[in-house]
């Protein structure tokens, strides 16, 4: 094995010492490549660190030889659950756990080898930056777009903390401590995501992988149809209700009205009240994910009030029924059980009355709703419409006679903030004694997280038995004011740090516009798809907000995004939850980074990942270890075999590193190496090629050759390699023979040879000799370069 260990230490000082901070003002030709920072939280990076880091690196290094400025860097995600749950776990303070976290995983980050711009490194927790975590959230509240409001919360009753939608599971189980859910009313601070709608809904001018698109369209859930007012009988009261299918409002049956919603205590008869009550109590218990689980029995209790229907003046029941969720629409429905499942299923439970008003293939609703278009049915104005132009004319219909109008809807959520755990950025919040808001001002921040603090959590947030805290706000607000206790969300830090890294050391502003304008948005985002709705979602509507306010003139922050994909050990996703990572370290000891890198990218097509055995490393290592003697062959002459093998090669390789092919380009240097191993001498023009195309995939390796071969530069300051078509274009060409239109052999011919040489040349093929002879050759045919056939008397 070539001596690794002495090589790849003394290019990894050599990298460090050489490197100094970019003057990004300047930067020409700009390059931004970034992977989404990790969370200091474990002891340890896992094989699924490394999978995200290696290759984008090899990319870098690529593309930085393709003549980019690369700007690479790296930093950590230091505040926030993970971190703190670790601390909690082993005893000691967050800040002392968190930082030796980040001390071990910088130094494996270092036997990466990758070309970080650590001179731009930025972490969460230090005051220097959540100096400014706590900045944004200023200007998001001067600007509207940060309230604070009491709503019921995602509560998870083992981390003590609410949770935001998106960390909640389909089964309404917390995604990180895995506890059932619960809803709390609480005061909490919002992010108003939902101005933004509309606008995140334009994925135009991205290179996004198409699922994480439509995962972002699904959840910003954007729905076309009307508000409708139905009065309630013998009332003056009038409920309002939200619809997709305004067309069907001659099958509205039912109201449903959600058991938050305030009109039911004012429409409840007094002897329904008890059940009514019964059934609100009930419903507060389950999570919105559990009330509109579709597989879960629909329930309901009748208030005793009826509405009419404004079309045709029907009575309808208003019932109150936890499938119906206030937050979404208006908190109400008009039922419409023949074309609604849901709906279908509550008629059916309730006895109540089912209507087709939609007729289509295969509508039959005695079993089931029909939710299909159609053709209007039993429905008077619009009759004979499909379902398309009824919902045009019912939308113009009701807007005419005053009954509603039509609307849009998303179900996209603002974005809740506040946490009521200790290791995250304080919310820069004061209370004057009659308790209003008021933003700490730019002079007192950082607005420090103080020490003084049970951190342990017990379901209040553990900011509030901070002496110090308090003490401080009465200082310098005055007598009775109080602090905001809640921290924010991590993913607050983490929807602006690809800006903090272009000007990490800025004491003065969150980083300069200048160089935002210019070096944003990143060119290449490298990242795991589980981020597809919070992350990538958050740092969008950060980005387009902080265009509005006037600080960036662009308006997305990531302009192509990757996802490589999971390893898994045994079938499960390795990560620090489940407890079944493999760490790397032991890899690199017995075979070296570059080994492991190079192992990594070719387990397999870098987006789809796989289950980790180590099973082909050896191969891998012999690989190198052929590179290294390779390049080390006298100079002399190459074959024109070889110099076709390394042209052809480097054709390959090119092309598969602009599209994160690693492991295809992998196997082809392989394959080169195969055919040149054998050769005694390799020509200067060869070993300059191999080793510029081997530099990107093992970095240390690629170096100490090219400076072994005599060069002072490094080789990542060369130019990448162009390939010479001359070597590339086979000579020869292969082209099959037909007897009467069946192939029954093919030659290999030069390829301007002609036609009377070729048509020789195939009949002296053996297989072709037995079905054609001088007598019963009847014509020749020869498609140039590409077929011949005979064609011959049966
Ligand atoms: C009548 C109707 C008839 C409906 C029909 C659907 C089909 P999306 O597409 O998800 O926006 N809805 C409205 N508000 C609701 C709430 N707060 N909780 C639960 N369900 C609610 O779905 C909109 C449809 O979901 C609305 O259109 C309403 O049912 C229901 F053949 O109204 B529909």
């Amino acid at each position: 094995m070539y001596p690794f260990k002495e090589i790849e230490k003394k290019w990894q000082k050599e990298w460090l010492r050489k490197s100094s901070k970019k003057d990004l003002s300047n930067s020409k030709n700009k390059y931004y490549c970034l992977t989404m920072f990790s969370y200091p939280s474990g002891d340890k990076l896992h094989i699924g660190h490394w999978y995200n880091y290696g290759p984008t690196d090899t990319l870098s290094r690529y593309k930085k030889m393709c003549g980019f400025d690369v700007f690479q860097p790296q930093g950590f995600d230091a505040f926030g659950l993970p971190a703190e749950n670790f601390a909690i776990k082993n005893n000691i303070h967050p800040a002392i756990s968190t930082q030796k976290n980040i001390e071990t995983m910088r130094s494996q980050l270092d036997s990466i080898g990758a070309m970080y711009d650590w001179e731009n490194i930025v972490v969460t927790c230090e005051k220097e930056y959540y100096k400014w975590t706590q900045w944004l959230f200023l200007e998001l509240f001067r600007n509207g777009l940060a309230y604070r409001k009491r709503a019921t919360v995602n509560w998870d009753p083992v981390d003590q903390t609410v949770l935001a939608n998106e960390q909640v599971l389909s089964d309404g189980t917390s995604e990180r401590s895995g506890a059932l859910v619960e809803q709390k009313p609480l005061e909490q601070w919002f992010f108003k995501i939902t101005d933004y709608a509309e606008e995140l809904l334009d994925f135009s001018n991205l290179d996004w992988p198409k699922k994480t698109v439509l995962m972002q369209e699904n959840w910003i859930g954007k729905s076309k149809g009307a508000t409708i007012q139905f009065k309630v009988d013998g009332s003056s009261e009038h409920i309002e209700v939200f619809t997709t299918r305004p067309d069907t409002l001659y099958g509205a049956t039912y109201i449903v009205i959600s058991p938050d919603h305030p009109i039911v205590k004012k429409i409840t008869l007094d002897k329904n009240k008890q059940d009514i009550d019964n059934y609100i109590k009930e419903s507060l218990r389950k999570s919105e994910l559990q009330r509109t689980d579709l597989n879960k029995d629909k329930t309901g209790v009748f208030t005793g009030s009826y509405a009419l229907n404004p079309i045709n003046d029907k009575k309808m029941p208003i019932w109150v029924g936890d499938y119906v969720l206030i937050t979404y629409g208006t908190g109400a429905i008009m039922a419409v059980p023949g074309h609604d499942q849901r709906d279908f299923e509550f008629a059916k439970k309730y006895s109540l009355e089912i209507l087709q008003v939609v007729d289509g293939e295969n509508a039959n609703i005695q079993n089931e709703a029909f939710g299909d278009d159609g053709i209007a049915i039993n429905s008077d104005i619009i009759n004979g419409f499909t379902t398309k132009e009824a919902k045009v004319k019912m939308i113009s219909h009701i807007e005419d006679n005053d009954l509603g109008s039509g609307k849009i809807n998303y179900k996209l959520k603002d974005w809740l903030i506040s946490r009521q755990r200790y290791w995250g950025t304080p919310i820069p919040i004061v209370y004057d004694p009659e308790g209003e808001p008021h933003p700490v001002p730019l002079e007192h921040l950082p607005w420090t997280l103080p020490d003084d603090v049970e951190y342990k959590p017990k379901g209040t947030s553990p900011l509030g038995t901070s002496k110090e805290l308090i003490d401080r706000t009465e200082k310098i607000f005055g007598k009775g004011w109080k602090p905001e206790i809640d921290t924010m969300d991590t993913f607050v830090c983490s929807s602006w740090y690809y800006l903090r890294y272009l000007d990490n050391l800025n004491s003065k502003k969150s980083f300069k516009s200048t160089i935002a304008n210019k070096m944003m948005p990143v060119d290449m985002y490298v990242g795991g798809a589980e981020h597809a709705t919070m992350h990538l979602l958050y740092a969008r509507f950060v980005t387009k907000a902080l265009r509005d306010i006037g600080h960036l003139d662009f308006d997305e922050p990531f302009k192509r995004l990757y996802h490589q994909g999971t390893i898994t050990k045994d079938g499960a996703k390795m990560s620090k939850s489940k407890g079944n990572t493999v760490s790397p370290d032991d890899f690199i000891d017995q075979y070296g980074s570059d080994v492991f890198r190079c192992y990594l990218m070719f387990m397999g097509p870098y987006d789809e990942g796989g289950d980790w055995n180590d099973r082909g490393i050896t191969g891998i290592a012999k690989f190198l270890n052929k590179v290294f003697n390779i390049a080390q062959k006298p100079e002399g002459e190459s074959s024109l075999a070889d110099i076709k093998s390394v042209h052809k090669t480097l054709k390959s390789v090119t092309e598969d590193l602009d599209n994160f092919k690693f492991n295809t380009a992998i196997s082809r240097m392989m394959e080169m190496s195969n055919t040149i191993s054998s050769s005694n001498t390799l020509n200067k023009d060869c070993r300059n090629i191999i080793l510029k195309m081997i530099s990107p995939f093992a970095p240390h390796l690629g170096e100490e050759l090219w400076s072994l071969s005599g060069n002072k530069e490094s080789v990542f300051n060369s130019s990448w390699p162009v390939f010479n078509e001359e070597f590339v274009i086979d000579s020869e060409i292969e082209i099959g023979v037909q007897v009467n239109g069946k192939l029954r052999g093919s030659i290999l011919i030069a390829k301007d040879l002609d036609k009377e040489c070729v048509l020789s040349k195939a009949k002296e093929n053996d297989n072709v000799r037995k079905y054609v002879s001088k007598e019963n050759l009847v014509k020749e045919i020869y498609v140039p370069g590409k077929i011949i056939n005979f064609v011959v008397k049966s």
